[in-house]
């Protein structure tokens, strides 16, 4: 599709959609908790419709009507084996975290996902849960789909994680709820917390301290609401846009505002961006607030360490923002990213370097030289939904035409982001 271009302001308000770690979550939970669950904003992106998909082959009963959601829980005792193949589509999250719901289920289950899935590393997950009981196979040694799952009774362990990942720890406190005895799990650096949030807001019980956590097997939950906060991950591809573009003030409605998740706010105001939160509800089970953006002059900034778990998802839009700040922006220890939906290292840069920016690629990052008058040209998301929508955010500040292909990988996370786009822009 041909993407807009010279823009010269953003002005107005959205309401970016749901948070898509909470949309999964809720499902999840809902789908194992006793009794009814229902969900409100739940996030209709491809991903989490998957989710619903899946639990539905699993003989949960799942009521969707748009954003609103109903799920009547069995407890994990009410899941079934499916009949079909489980297909995850494109979502890492859906597979890793039902990984650990059916490593303890008595039943046999058969996972796939499209060609991106078929590239991400399952063994973080597969391994661990292995040592708990379960029975997993896939193909190179259980490494990659299709993965087969024949549940067992779980014991208890104390786990290490060698590597960063919300999904690692939730899928693993999923299997350490159904586990005889205590679960274990440290992180190395701080992950998103949804999985443990909810954990809570469903009547159970979990340790926290720091980033070592411990749950019992065998514990009720009981269905509840669950109200879900706008994805502050979605939200970042507008504070960047109202940031970089002159003359615009843009209102960001409801979004998510858990601390594990801002680490993207606290790198803007390192770069000197322009934003106010008003009306953080902290108390709520997921804090969240209102955000005002404006036009603002970046400065280059280093993004490495702890930091770097926080922001994870947003780091291709950061690399944008980064082209259009004085001075340079080196971001470090962010391996994981070759283990996205794409290399999203190298698909950064790539797609990037297409339009004029000057960025280099790094053994666990990048490097990105300010300020670049962006060009034009044709570029593409590889399927890869934040890489879309970073490209679409790109041509606003570019001279000459671009087009994107594989444009319908957006619907992933953010199925109307080209109507609050042209929203903002034709006000
Ligand atoms: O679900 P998926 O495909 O893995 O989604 C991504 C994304 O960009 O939307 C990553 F590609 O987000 C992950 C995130 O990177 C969602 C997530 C979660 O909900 O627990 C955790 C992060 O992944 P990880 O591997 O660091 O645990």
């Amino acid at each position: 599709m041909e993407l807009r271009t010279n823009a010269e302001q953003l002005k107005g308000e959205i309401s970016v959609p749901g948070d898509k770690s909470i949309s999964h979550r809720s499902i999840m939970f809902g789908a194992i908790a006793d009794g009814r669950t229902t969900v409100s904003n739940f996030l209709l992106g491809d991903d989490c419709l998957s989710t619903i998909s899946c639990f539905k082959k699993l003989g949960v009963h799942i009521e969707q009507q748009g954003q609103e959601v109903a799920i009547e829980g069995k407890g994990f005792e009410g899941l079934m084996e499916s009949e079909e193949v489980l297909d995850v589509g494109n979502s890492g999250t859906t597979i890793r975290l039902l990984l650990g719901i059916l490593a303890g289920r008595p039943f046999f289950s058969s996972l796939v996902g499209d060609q991106s899935i078929g590239k991400r590393p399952m063994t973080r997950v597969t391994k661990p849960l292995s040592i708990m009981g379960a029975k997993i196979d896939g193909r190179q040694d259980g490494k990659y789909t299709p993965l087969s799952v024949r549940g067992a009774a779980l014991k208890g362990m104390e786990y290490t994680m060698p590597v960063a990942s919300a999904q690692v720890k939730s899928s693993l406190l999923f299997a350490g709820l159904q586990a005889r005895g205590t679960t274990r799990i440290i992180e190395p650096a701080k992950t998103r917390d949804h999985t443990e949030r909810m954990i809570r807001k469903f009547g159970g019980n979990l340790k926290v301290d720091g980033k070592i956590m411990e749950v019992e097997g065998g514990q009720p939950l009981k269905g509840t609401h669950i109200h879900v906060p706008g994805d502050i991950s979605s939200a970042a591809f507008f504070l960047v846009a109202g940031a970089i573009l002159s003359k615009s003030e843009i209102k960001l409605k409801n979004v998510g505002l858990n601390p594990t998740r801002t680490g993207i706010l606290d790198v803007l105001t390192e770069m000197g961006v322009d934003f106010t939160i008003e009306g953080n509800e902290e108390e709520l089970f997921e804090p969240c607030g209102d955000m005002i953006i404006r036009s603002s002059r970046i400065k280059g900034t280093v993004i490495e360490g702890d930091m770097i778990p926080r922001l994870i998802d947003e780091i291709p839009i950061i690399a944008l923002l980064a082209t259009q700040a004085e001075g340079t922006t080196i971001i470090k220890d962010a391996e994981e990213l070759k283990v996205k939906e794409t290399n999203r290292i190298d698909t950064v840069v790539n797609e990037l370097s297409k339009l004029g920016a000057k960025i280099e690629a790094t053994s666990d990052g990048m490097i990105i030289y300010g300020k670049s008058s962006l060009s034009g040209g044709v570029v593409s998301s590889h399927g890869d939904h934040r890489i879309g929508m970073m490209l679409a955010i790109a041509a606003l500040v570019c001279k000459e035409k671009v087009y994107l292909e594989n444009s319908e990988a957006i619907s992933v996370s953010y199925p109307t982001f080209f109507a609050d786009l042209h929203r903002l822009m034709d006000l």
